[in-house]
């Protein structure tokens, strides 16, 4: 837990989110602010602030981390194979456009046309 991080106060439940999935390392729930017709957030229980501050000791929990969007775009709605699939996007620090500063992934998916975030 983080002083004054949303996404901590998301995770300790003090603000409410759409979980669509929840394990003792990693939360993932809808976007608040949709940018497609799937618009998921996954995050680490752990407070790590971006990508930028990933170590190569990170690999292990943030391999994890990877392996879990496929089955969440699936379990969200995100189309399966070569006409579905999903668009995974992270921003990290002011240059890379993040607003929240708790590393998270944007899954995006849905039947196109949706401009998505960039
Ligand atoms: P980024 O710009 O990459 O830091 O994206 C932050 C995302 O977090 C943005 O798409 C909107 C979303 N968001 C902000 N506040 C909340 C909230 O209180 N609840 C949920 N579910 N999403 C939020």
């Amino acid at each position: 837990m983080h002083d004054n991080c949303l996404f901590c106060k998301i995770i300790s439940g003090e603000i409410p989110a759409r979980k669509v999935h929840e394990d003792d390392d990693f939360l993932a729930f809808h976007d608040i602010n949709p940018a497609a017709p799937v618009h998921v957030l996954l995050i680490p229980k752990r407070h790590v602030t971006s990508l930028q501050d990933i170590v190569a000791e990170d690999a292990g929990w943030l391999g994890r981390m990877m392996a879990l969007v496929p089955k969440l775009a699936l379990d969200s709605g995100c189309r399966p194979g070569p006409d579905g699939g999903f668009r995974l996007i992270t921003n990290a620090g002011r240059d890379g456009g993040q607003e929240v500063g708790h590393l998270h992934f944007h899954i995006l998916g849905g039947e196109r046309p949706w401009t998505g975030l960039g």
